[in-house]
């Protein structure tokens, strides 16, 4: 007898606003109303530990329901093999259709991690280099080959740092445009609106200086005007529509 295996259909990231927002609030009432105040505005939602631990893993699905955007998470899965899978498949299964994963654990877990997602037809994001300024000290030595290593495997992106936007062209320079760039740091962390995608992001991620705004629906559509105005005329590295990767 055959089995029926359902595969679930995870939402792609589709670069309209260029913007992902990390939805870091505590409180799954609040996030829901956030969520569906900037949706608008932004390519996609991403939910990190702050909401989850406090309100569990049922708040992924709760907030997919609310809006139509892909919803990412930002575990930064950085286990064994045996261990990433298991954690890929948990959030998964509770709806996210894409995750950020970390690259310096190496090429097996990575591999995991992208061979889980694909069953999902789920976006993997690896983290190449972090935006904060104690990443320099042990992970940007080694970020341009964790790059290289996550393109290779096939991912659909990596994460690079909007606080350095050398460092997102240097990225590009490496990967090809095959591959997404997603940038968090801009705002609270002192990236400038547009820095990093001038430089060849795809996106930037923008968390704090959004859902901590009195008006983050209102904030979320400045700063959708101020990345289109940077971008008018100046011509950004043009967009990949780009295809779920099966190189694993
Ligand atoms: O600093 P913000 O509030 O704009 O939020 C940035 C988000 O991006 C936050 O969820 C953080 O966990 C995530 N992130 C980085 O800031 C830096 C990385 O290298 C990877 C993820």
């Amino acid at each position: 007898m055959t089995q029926t295996v359902r595969v679930p259909k995870a939402r792609q990231l589709v670069p309209r606003t260029r913007v992902i927002h990390a939805l870091d609030v505590e409180d799954l009432d609040k996030a829901l109303t956030i969520a569906n105040a900037i949706e608008p505005y932004v390519d996609s939602i991403k939910l990190s530990y702050p909401l989850i631990l406090a309100e569990g893993p049922q708040a992924i699905g709760a907030i997919k329901e609310a809006v139509k955007v892909p919803i990412l998470t930002c575990f930064k899965v950085a286990d064994i093999p045996e261990i990433s899978h298991r954690i890929m498949k948990a959030t998964l299964d509770a709806g996210a259709d894409g995750v950020t994963l970390h690259g310096f654990v190496g090429r097996d877990t990575v591999r995991e991690c992208i061979k889980v997602a694909n069953e999902y037809n789920a976006q993997t994001l690896v983290i190449a280099e972090m935006s904060h300024p104690g990443a320099e000290e042990f992970m940007q030595p080694v970020g341009e080959k964790i790059a290289e290593m996550a393109k290779n495997l096939g991912a659909t992106g990596i994460v690079a740092p909007a606080t350095r936007p050398q460092r997102v062209k240097r990225y590009r320079e490496i990967i090809g445009r095959e591959t997404i760039i997603a940038a968090p740091g801009v705002g609270s962390q002192g990236g400038h609106v547009g820095d990093a995608i001038l430089m060849g992001a795809d996106y930037e991620i923008i968390g704090r200086s959004i859902y901590q705004a009195k008006d983050p629906a209102e904030t979320a559509k400045q700063i959708q005007h101020q990345l289109r105005s940077r971008l008018e005329g100046k011509r950004p590295i043009p967009l990949i529509q780009y295809a779920r990767h099966d190189a694993v």
